[in-house]
């Protein structure tokens, strides 16, 4: 059902916006003392301070009514409980299935996956401590030192994130390295400061048909048979995690060294099935359970706390809010951690390839804006570059701020800096500087240069706070951020675990690959294309 814009929760927010829209964040502040007590969350070690939004107790409730007009108590059962919420897939979605640390069933169509689960797991561990032991020896009898995963999109963000997120838990004895461009050029510099006889090559797909990845994976094998002459060195230095066990075989890696998945796992929801090994080659598989673990502590939270206090909900409705009423084009992501540099990149992918849609789930175009523009750096980097449109640009972009407590790798005073930062940026967006600050400050100043040096404010942001960066933390974070992304879908009514658009670039390319390689007379498309083709083909 289209809750938007016809609901009677829609049209009260409407009006309710209307009158909120004239309020600023400061006054919101002045009136009410309470205010940071009445807009907070924690969960575990995990603090949401929500409080600096354009928002009054009213407004939450209103969004709560949103939410269980659009049946989102519902629809989270459906989602935990198998049923095949990837309609025009026809598959159950059950990313919460791999973290599962309950002993509790799960199924799908009548059958417990818990076992598979639990069996792929427990070989992945057994692998990782053969690796990671120095047990697990190469072609000409060495210990692997690299590990090399090759995979793209889903197959690659997440595990990237995790691992650079991670690498204070990293083994000193491995380096895991990530290529998933085509572009020669990152398998080319990767492999150039390898050592085949150490290396060892993780091909991550689901598929196993992707057009990037099958290319990297073959020129890497020509990479290995260079150094070694003979195709027995191939089962020694490459695994595969794929659901395709058929075409893994025909690449040449036997079953016992392909890592299994299933198709009710998206590949941007994957990175708790064997699409997670490279990270726990990395940090080893204790670790990677307590990743899994706070995976699950966050899965649990979502299906079981009330709406009002349910902390994925509650960033999902702010986002509404601000998207479809303050008419908010984007959203950042600022990570006051360095290890969490590729963190916005993976939620990108996460949200943007599951809500960005603009057909309905009765296939009609929608008349409301879906998903934002997501994007985002670490801090402090960001406020040395694009934060002044933040501070004083024409758009409004919410933003979620993330910090920890305490650091990953304690030195001198940097961390309190860091803080500092975090905290001034949050206060600065929202409280802005006065003119008449300004001119108390500056005595004499030119009113055309107090403008300039003024801040309006009233721009919003979430403080998204945990006590230190470590396995189960960021699995908390990240089932955060993925449940967020479930709750705007259910509202926007659009099915959030397809990603056409993705699989109509993987058939095009192939089309135009053929015309470029000459098997396939170039022409038909339009003017421009067919133009582009013949430039490139001239020009090779
Ligand atoms: C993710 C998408 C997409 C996918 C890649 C790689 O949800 O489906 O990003 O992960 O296209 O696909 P394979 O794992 O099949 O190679």
């Amino acid at each position: 059902m289209n809750i938007i814009p016809d609901s009677s929760a829609w049209q009260k927010l409407q009006q309710h916006y209307n009158r909120l829209s004239q309020c600023s964040i400061q006054e919101l502040f002045a009136e009410d003392p309470q205010r940071a007590e009445k807009f907070r969350l924690e969960f575990f070690d995990l603090f949401l301070d929500y409080s600096k939004n354009i928002i009054t107790e009213e407004t939450m409730r209103l969004l709560i009514a949103l939410a269980q007009e659009a049946g989102l108590p519902e629809a989270i059962e459906d989602m935990f409980n198998g049923e095949h919420i990837n309609a025009t897939e026809n598959r159950a979605v059950l990313h919460t299935a791999l973290r599962n640390r309950s002993d509790q069933p799960v199924f799908v169509d009548g059958a417990d996956i818990m076992p598979d689960i639990e069996q792929v797991l427990e070989r992945m561990a057994a692998f990782c401590e053969k690796v990671r032991g120095g047990r697990w020896l190469g072609h000409s009898g060495k210990p692997i030192r690299d590990v090399v995963n090759i995979g793209i999109g889903g197959s690659d963000l997440g595990p990237k994130m995790a691992c650079e997120a991670l690498m204070a838990f990293a083994s000193p004895n491995l380096r895991v390295h990530f290529v998933s461009n085509v572009d020669g050029f990152h398998l080319a510099h990767t492999l150039s400061r390898l050592n085949p006889e150490q290396t060892l090559f993780i091909v991550a797909s689901k598929t196993f048909t992707t057009q990037e990845t099958m290319c990297n994976a073959d020129s890497a094998r020509q990479w290995l048979l260079q150094a070694f002459a003979s195709k027995e060195a191939v089962g020694k230095h490459f695994v595969a995690v794929s659901t395709n066990s058929e075409a893994v075989a025909k690449f040449g890696i036997q079953s016992d060294n392909m890592f299994e998945f299933w198709d009710w796992v998206g590949g941007r929801y994957s990175m708790c099935s064997a699409i997670g090994l490279p990270i726990m080659l990395q940090i080893g598989p204790e670790h990677f359970f307590h990743m899994l673990e706070g995976f699950h502590e966050m899965d649990q939270h979502f299906r079981n706390a009330p709406l009002h206090k349910n902390m994925p909900v509650i960033l999902a409705l702010l986002g509404v809010w601000y998207n479809n009423f303050f008419g908010a084009q984007s959203h950042a992501i600022l990570p006051y951690e360095q290890a969490l540099h590729r963190f916005p990149a993976h939620l990108q992918q996460v949200d943007m390839e599951s809500n960005g849609k603009s057909v309905d789930r009765q296939g009609k175009p929608v008349t409301w804006q879906t998903g934002a523009v997501i994007w985002g750096e670490p801090g402090t980097n960001g406020q040395h570059s694009f934060f002044q449109l933040l501070h004083q640009g024409t758009k409004l972009i919410p933003a979620d701020f993330i910090a920890f407590c305490r650091s990953q790798t304690p030195m001198g005073e940097h961390q309190q800096k860091l803080l500092a930062n975090f905290v001034a940026q949050t206060e600065a967006l929202a409280f802005g500087k006065s003119n008449a600050e300004v001119l108390a400050e500056n005595p004499g100043i030119s009113s055309s240069l107090a403008a300039q040096k003024t801040f309006g404010g009233n721009r919003p942001s979430n403080s998204i706070i945990a006590d230190e960066l470590n396995p189960r933390s960021l699995g908390r974070l990240m089932a955060l951020y993925e449940h967020k992304v479930f709750t705007q879908g259910q509202i926007w009514n659009i099915y959030s675990f397809d990603q056409w658009g993705v699989q109509l670039g993987k058939e095009l390319a192939d089309k135009v690959l053929a015309e470029l390689r000459g098997s396939r007379p170039a022409g038909g498309h339009d003017s421009s294309t067919n133009a582009i083709i013949q430039h490139l083909k001239q020009r090779a």
